[in-house]
C-alpha cells in the first residue's frame, strides 16, 4: 500500500514568513498527485512563536545564521508557521480536504523537526512511521516544501524507518541556501531515496 505525503504547503513558505521562490508553482501539480493517490498525508510546520529556530528568538542573530544546540547545529529562520497564524494554514489552492491525515511538527519550543518522522534532536518521534505501519503502508511519496530540508529530512527518516520512498522532484521546491540543495539531493540517493516526476505517475 502506498501514501502520498506532502510536506508543508502552508503560507508561510508560499509568499508569507519563509517564503521560497517558485513554491506557488508546484502546487497544481501537487493536486494532480493528490487525486492521484487513495491515502493522503499532511505535514504542518506548526511553531510556537517562542521557538528556538526563529532567528528573532536570539540576540543578535540575522536570518541562516546557525548556532549550536545540545541536538547539533541549526539554522536560525525568520519567524514563520506560528501556531494558530495564517502564515501556519495550509495554502487556499492545496486540495487539503482530502487529507486522511495532518502531521503537525516543530510544536516543541526548544527542538526542530524538518522530518515528519522524528524530530531534530533525533529521539523525539512524531507518530508518523507508526500510523503507516498501521494502516498498511509501506511506500510512501514524497512532494511539498522544501525539497532541501522538510522533503529531504522526511524522506531520508522515511527510508531509515524501513519505507520504500521516491521523491516526486518537479512536485517540490527548494530554499537552496550554500549548496543545500545538491547536498540534500546527494543524501537522499545515498540512503536510498528514488526520484521520478510527477508525468511518470501522471499521464500527460
Ligand atoms: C522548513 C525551514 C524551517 C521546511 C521548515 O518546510 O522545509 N524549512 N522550517
Ligand atoms: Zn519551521
Amino acid at each position: 500500500m502506498k501514501a502520498l505525503l506532502v510536506v508543508d504547503v502552508q503560507n508561510g513558505f508560499i509568499g508569507g514568513n519563509l517564503a521560497v521562490a517558485g513554491a506557488n508553482n508546484i502546487i497544481p501539480t501537487v493536486n494532480r498527485l493528490i487525486d492521484e493517490f487513495d491515502t493522503v498525508i499532511l505535514t504542518q510546520d506548526y511553531h510556537p512563536k517562542d521557538h528556538i529556530s526563529f532567528y528573532q528568538n536570539h540576540d543578535g542573530k540575522k536570518p541562516f545564521d546557525t548556532i549550536e544546540l545540545p541536538y547539533g547545529t541549526q539554522v536560525l529562520w525568520n519567524a514563520h508557521c506560528i501556531q494558530g497564524t495564517t502564515d501556519a494554514d495550509f495554502h487556499a489552492n492545496l486540495k487539503a480536504d482530502k487529507a486522511e491525515l495532518i502531521i503537525r511538527k516543530g510544536f516543541h519550543q526548544d527542538i526542530d523537526s524538518y522530518s515528519a518522522f522524528m524530530e531534530a534532536d533525533r529521539a523525539t518521534r512524531t507518530g508518523l512511521a507508526g500510523y503507516l505501519r498501521e494502516r498498511g503502508i509501506d511506500t510512501v511519496y514524497v512532494v511539498g516544501i522544501a525539497t532541501d530540508f522538510c522533503v529531504a529530512w522526511t524522506a531520508m527518516d522515511a527510508v531509515a524507518f524501513g519505507f520504500d520512498c521516491t521523491v516526486i522532484t518537479d512536485a517540490t521546491a527548494p530554499i537552496d541556501i550554500d549548496g543545500s540543495l545538491d547536498k540534500a539531493m546527494a543524501d537522499m540517493a545515498e540512503v536510498g531515496v528514488k526520484f521520478i516526476t510527477s508525468k511518470d505517475i501522471l499521464n500527460q
